[in-house]
């Protein structure tokens, strides 16, 4: 019998997928398998790994179960009187701006738009950012300055039947895989499409591309500076275009050739090869259907918002906006990031895409909303926000669905900023994150199938999050919290909603409240949508006005603007370079961002054991030449140092960064790790104009630490190992697992003697030496069952332990013959596949490297043998390295 299916959408990035849910039944597991939805317009069925774990996730791992105040479990009327109460008196003594909302992209409209609407209209300051700051926000100005709106003008679909396709700043591969996997399809049918990669790093996007310029970090502005100067000089430029849809093209031309005067110049500015820069700038000239798709690469960047014009001004003086295939394309990160562009969560905006310039807006709000106390101008920008946390002037903060403790940049602020606020609460379904330990009161909020909304992706695409699974514990609505706040400030009427489809239909009908057409935002078609309709409601494009149900695919095909004059303006750019430059005593650049199987501060993903295994450490991706020049050692320790602050990494040795370049994750926390909270070394240097951070970029030194002594840890309670060097907590499917660092073989034995006092296991122990290997192994046995097993060596080792955590299970019992295998490390029963590649269905390098041994020869043969890319294909592009053609071509 067909199982029973609801649909909704993937709570991880902004492709938003589609998912189907198989409903929970009493005689089946409880946790639910999902697959994609193959009627989605944003993945026709694929999900990558990070969708096809989300069973995995959904368990009640540490989840936030009840309201608490000062760390002592309360009632939710308690905790929302006394927010209440102290907001009441913050406002009252210091003025509506000593309160501030901090959101997510990852809440949903509804949630979103009640918020914005407390503080912007009823509480009266504009206080209300969110950690798009620090994604999109450059992207966001960008958009607006050359179109008057924030308008992203492309589709996927666009992504599949352009002829050129420009990836900058992105690792598409990785972090919007199930549209890389559409663009790599499409381009295996279309073979004369091209892909060109703009990338410091050489990342798994570069699999597909005809193209990689390995630019200098920060450099892209100039490319596209050139790039403006050839379409001129190639006589590319669209005359009749420009001249009826646009302005400002000779102003910006001036000085892009100021700028960038000649192929040459820009080659070594950007430190590419001339005749790489001259290929793109031919394959530009000759292609009318390019489209270039951008990300973190540009965005965070202390000039993102001239960069992402820098690229705007060439489709514009080309005529590619508004056609297929064609078009500036920003890519959100978030699943709903563009939800809280729609509903004006960020500081800077209004609502509705309206902002406090924008002519008569705060009055056409203010009558929309009956607001009592309307804010008038912007509000604080999230690092000017934790600033004015740390001077006191900002005293209650609501920080909601994200850790800033870990995602903010310099982190030691963020926790000096924490500590002076009189009031922070926080809202998470996870008890113990960053933040989370720096909360006065928390609120537990139901999560990703839990709770019933809209988001909308990068395509500009609404889509439905349904609440499938009961909320657990006291968890309630992030929405409901909100009102119920506001109603105890007196806001009775304007936040009694009965559930989610009531405030979408009035966020739809803001949004064309005596628009008329002046506003891109329009969703008024759904203003007067019943319950049922909201429930049934099919993914849709926005705009969707009254009369036009259908959506809108493309934006701008009329050649009209959101400007006052309906032009779109061209900007002039300088470019410029990072605003910290590596010297002597900070030589290397420090690049971050995302690795494939993990989301974020990894709340969430760190919960799936089988998606740990891909990269189951923090690491610093580290060019050879300066692994031996600074003495360091593949897999072993080094110590990462900045102005701000420090980490410790594992060192992988990697060819994919340039000498003067390292790269590291940015997931880890110090729930999973001691010293790995990346954003400690990352100055609070932003964008002027987006308030944007330049989270890809700070100067640092690397040390190396020498002879330290690793281990392995298994046991089946948590442990406190805050006296060791090093720590990682590894996702397992039983008990905990900690790969661990000592500065030296001096301080093992202290170890063991610290951790036989923690855990009272003081008998029952087994030993083994081996002098001439560097081991020593310890395990701790009570009745038969496995309770504690150290492991420890002086080289760095990449151990299978899997077989060993299978014993941690409850009730498993320790076969007298496996004894000897758990000390003296004969790990025959654990097969060793080496690193994960294919997280899906747990296939190792060893496993691979064998089957081409024996003959595979293709990425198909290897899943025909092994099954590996065969189900989400995220790994695809890590397969064919192992290709023996692979190896031939690049030597
Ligand atoms: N697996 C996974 N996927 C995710 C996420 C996740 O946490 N995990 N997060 C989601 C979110 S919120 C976001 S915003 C997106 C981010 O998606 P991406 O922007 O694709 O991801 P990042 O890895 O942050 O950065 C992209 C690339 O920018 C490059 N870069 C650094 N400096 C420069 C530069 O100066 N110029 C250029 N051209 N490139 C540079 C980096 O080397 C990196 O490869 O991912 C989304 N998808
Ligand atoms: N150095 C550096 N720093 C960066 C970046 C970088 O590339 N480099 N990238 C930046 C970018 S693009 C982003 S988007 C941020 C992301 O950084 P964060 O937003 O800080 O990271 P998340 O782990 O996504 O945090 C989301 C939190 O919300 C909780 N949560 C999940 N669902 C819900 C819900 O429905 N309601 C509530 N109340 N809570 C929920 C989760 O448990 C988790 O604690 O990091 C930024 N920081
Ligand atoms: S690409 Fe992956 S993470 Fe992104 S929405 Fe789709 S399934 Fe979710
Ligand atoms: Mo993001």
């Amino acid at each position: 019998m067909a199982q029973a299916f609801q649909k909704t959408t993937c709570p991880y990035c902004g492709v938003g997928c589609g998912v189907n849910m198989v409903l929970p039944s009493a005689d089946k597991d409880p946790v639910p398998p999902v697959s994609g939805d193959e009627r989605h317009p944003a993945n026709f069925g694929r999900l990558c790994v990070k969708g096809s774990s989300l069973s995995q996730t959904l368990m009640d791992h540490d989840r936030l179960l009840t309201p608490s105040i000062q760390g002592h479990s309360t009632s939710w009327d308690e905790a929302l009187d006394t927010i209440s109460d102290k907001i009441t008196q913050v406002v009252k003594d210091h003025g509506p701006d000593a309160f501030a909302f901090y959101l997510s992209g990852q809440i949903l409209t509804e949630d979103y738009y009640v918020a914005n609407k407390l503080a912007k209209g009823f509480i009266g300051t504009a206080n209300v950012d969110t950690n798009s700051r620090l994604c999109m926000a450059s992207a966001v100005v960008a958009y607006k300055r050359a179109f008057g709106s924030d308008t992203v003008p492309c589709c996927y679909e666009d992504l599949e039947c352009c002829d050129l396709l420009i990836m900058v700043g992105s690792n598409a591969a990785w972090t919007h895989p199930v549209l890389y996997q559409r663009i790599a399809a499409a381009k295996q049918k279309r073979p004369h499409m091209k892909v060109v990669v703009i990338d410091p790093r050489q990342t798994a996007t570069c699999d597909i591309a005809d193209l990689h310029l390995a630019i200098k970090p920060g450099s892209d502005a100039a490319i596209f500076s050139y790039l403006l100067c050839h379409s001129d000089s190639a006589g590319v430029v669209d005359q009749a275009f420009m001249a009826d849809s646009t302005s400002g093209f000779d102003e910006a031309l001036k000085c892009a050739y100021a700028a960038t005067p000649s192929a040459s110049f820009t080659a070594d500015f950007c430190g590419v090869p001339l005749e790489d820069l001259t290929c793109l700038t031919d394959w530009w000239a000759d292609t009318d259907k390019t489209v270039t798709f951008y990300s973190q690469g540009i965005n965070q960047s202390s000039s993102g918002v001239d960069k992402c014009n820098a690229i705007i001004n060439c489709h514009l003086a080309t005529g590619r906006v508004g056609k297929e295939g064609a078009g500036p394309f920003s890519i959100t990160g978030q699943p709903n990031a563009m939800g809280g562009r729609e509903v004006g969560g960020l500081a800077n905006q209004l609502a509705a895409h309206m902002d406090f310039a924008t002519p008569g807006a705060q009055d056409l709000v203010q009558r929309f909303w009956q607001a009592p106390n309307m804010a008038s101008e912007n509000g604080l920008k999230a690092v000017d926000l934790f600033q004015a946390m740390e001077a006191g002037k900002v005293k209650v903060v609501w920080i909601m669905s994200t850790n800033p403790m870990v995602s903010l940049p310099d982190t030691a602020q963020v926790r000096r900023a924490l500590e002076k606020c009189e009031l922070v609460i926080v809202s998470d379904c996870k008890n113990n994150t960053d933040t989370t330990a720096m909360a006065d009161i928390l609120l537990p909020a139901t999560g990703w199938s839990e709770k019933n909304g809209t988001v909308t992706n990068s395509e500009r695409c609404i889509s439905r999050q349904r609440g499938l699974l009961p909320a657990p514990g006291e968890a309630r609505h992030d929405w409901w919290a909100i009102c119920e706040v506001a109603k105890r400030l007196g806001f009775h009427s304007a936040f009694s909603y009965q559930g989610a489809h009531d405030i979408f239909v009035e966020h739809a009908a803001l949004s064309a409240f005596e628009n008329s057409g002046k506003r891109d935002f329009d969703i008024g078609h759904f203003q007067s949508m019943t319950q049922a309709e909201y429930d049934a409601l099919l993914p849709v494009q926005w705009p969707v006005p009254k009369g036009q149900p259908a959506g809108t695919k493309r934006m701008f095909a009329d050649g009209q603007f959101f400007t006052a004059d309906r032009k779109a303006r061209f900007i002039p750019i300088t470019p410029v370079l990072p605003q910290h430059v590596s010297n002597k005593e900070w030589p290397f650049v420090l690049n971050t961002g995302r690795v494939r199987d993990q989301w974020h501060t990894m709340t969430r993903t760190g919960n799936a054991a089988s998606l740990a295994r891909h990269t189951n450490q923090p690491y610093v991706e580290i060019h050879p030449r300066d692994v031996k020049a600074l003495g360091l050692q593949d897999q072993g320790l080094a110590r990462l140092v900045s102005p701000h602050g420090q980490a410790i990494l594992r060192v992988k040795t990697s060819r994919a960064t340039s000498p003067g370049q390292v790269f590291a994750p940015i997931h880890w926390t110090q729930a999973f790790a001691n010293q790995s909270v990346i954003s400690n070394l990352i100055p609070q240097v932003v964008d002027p104009l987006s308030g944007q951070p330049e989270s890809k970029h700070a100067v640092i030194r690397l040390e190396a630490i020498h002879n330290p002594m690793f281990g392995s840890i298994l046991s089946t309670q948590a442990l406190d190992l805050s006296a060791f060097l090093y720590w990682c907590r590894i996702p397992s499917e039983h008990g905990f697992y900690y790969e661990v660092a000592l500065s030296s073989a001096a301080e093992v034995e202290q170890a063991i003697r610290n951790l036989k006092q923690q855990t009272g296991l003081s008998e029952y122990w087994m030993e083994y030496q081996n002098p001439l290997s560097g081991q020593s192994r310890m395990a701790c046995l009570q009745e038969n069952q496995l309770v504690l097993l150290l492991y420890w060596h002086d080289q760095p080792q990449q151990l299978s332990l899997d077989w060993l955590v299978s014993k941690l299970a409850p009730d498993c019992q320790v076969e007298e013959q496996e004894r000897l295998a758990i000390l003296a490390g004969s790990l025959a029963q654990a097969e060793d596949k080496g690193e994960i590649i294919c997280s899906c269905f747990q296939v190792g390098s060893k496993q691979i490297q064998q089957a081409v041994a024996e003959g595979a020869s293709s990425v198909a043969e290897l899943g025909a043998r092994l099954k590996c890319g065969t189900n989400c294909g995220s790994c695809v592009p890590e397969l064919k390295p192992f290709m023996p053609i692979q190896v031939e071509k690049s030597a």
